[in-house]
């Protein structure tokens, strides 16, 4: 049986500003064994101080005590780079100190990729993603990438900086059900729009569900380029994927009903947070 940890909840990420010992007197991860827990912050600094030399070490090291891949990512890895990404915007780390940290990243996918990819269960449909036209982040949409293929999708991912005419070229090929853009800049989201416009001049508007994810995206921009689904987090993303390639297969891209079910969804899923944290204030 793989270990059961909660990775869900809103975690208040402060100790992260200060030092290890800090984070082993958080109450984060504390549902798991204590030394599930220290490797957690272990990996959690690993990833703030970006010491990528040891980053497959802790990796392997949890995967070893049953700890999934899953919970990795969505887990220490994520308030990882949270922290990261804090201390960018405070001017307290800049771009090689950024860079170490994504290195580890990038180590730590590449041992969890193909236990994630592993999972596949039977073809379900196919999407291609990328991140739009200069915009150089990636770590997001390779994992919304993994976890679709863990579903079942087949994803061509066509990489970063790719600009509308790849994505129309991809599509032309692939016949996608889904198409993602991932952007991570305020000034590259707009490029999320303008790549949406020439899927639509070009006449294949209908034939897609357009996803859209990233940092600055939101709900509000979603509506506001009228693409389909936003997604906040790759479970989310794979939620909604697989009910378009089911349940909503009929509906055209840009429907109205199409973008209302999207919407259901995140509200199905606040609902059960709000559930969990009930039950577990309750017990
Ligand atoms: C790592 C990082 C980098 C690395 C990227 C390495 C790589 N290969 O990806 C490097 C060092 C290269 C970098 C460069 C830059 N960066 Co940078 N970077 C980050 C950082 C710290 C983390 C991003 C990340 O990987 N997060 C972890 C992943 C898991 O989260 P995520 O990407 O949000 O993805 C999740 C969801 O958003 C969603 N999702 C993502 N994509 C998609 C797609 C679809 C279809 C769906 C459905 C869902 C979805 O699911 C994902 C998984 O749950 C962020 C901080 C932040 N808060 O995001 C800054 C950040 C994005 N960077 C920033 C900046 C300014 C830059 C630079 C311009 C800096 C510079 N002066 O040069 C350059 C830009 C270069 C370029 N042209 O792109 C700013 C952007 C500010 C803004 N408002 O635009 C941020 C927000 C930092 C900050 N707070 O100031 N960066």
């Amino acid at each position: 049986m793989p270990l059961q940890i909660e990775t869900e909840k809103d975690f208040d990420l402060e100790d992260l500003q200060y030092d290890f010992e800090d984070s082993m007197e958080t109450d984060r991860w504390n549902d798991a064994p204590a030394e599930i827990k220290e490797l957690f912050h272990l990996l959690e600094w690993n990833i703030i101080d970006g010491e990528h030399g040891d980053t497959v070490g802790f990796i392997n090291e949890a995967l070893k005590a049953t700890v999934t891949a899953r919970t990795l990512i969505a887990g220490p890895m994520a308030t990882g780079i949270a922290e990261v990404g804090r201390r960018f915007k405070m001017d307290e780390y800049f771009l090689p100190e950024v860079m170490m940290s994504a290195k580890c990243m990038h180590e730590a996918l590449a041992v969890l990729k193909p236990l994630i990819i592993a999972e596949k269960s039977e073809e379900v449909g196919t999407v291609v993603v990328g991140t739009v036209q200069g915009d150089l982040h990636d770590i997001g949409k390779k994992i919304v990438a993994m976890m679709l293929e863990a579903a079942g999708f087949t994803v061509h991912d066509l990489g970063v900086t790719v600009p509308p005419e790849k994505f129309i070229e991809a599509i032309r090929e692939h016949k996608p059900q889904i198409v993602g853009f991932s952007a991570l800049l305020t000034t590259t989201m707009n490029m999320q729009w303008e790549t949406l416009k020439v899927i639509t001049a070009e006449g294949l508007r209908e034939e897609l569900k357009v996803f859209v994810g990233g940092a600055p995206i939101s709900q509000a921009w979603c509506d506001k380029i009228g693409a389909d689904a936003y997604g906040a987090d790759a479970l989310i993303a794979v939620d909604k994927a697989k009910a378009c390639v089911t349940r909503l297969s009929n509906l055209k891209g840009g429907a109205p009903e199409l973008h209302a079910a999207m919407l259901d969804i995140d509200r199905e899923r606040e609902e059960a947070k709000a559930e969990a944290a009930a039950a577990a204030g309750a017990g």
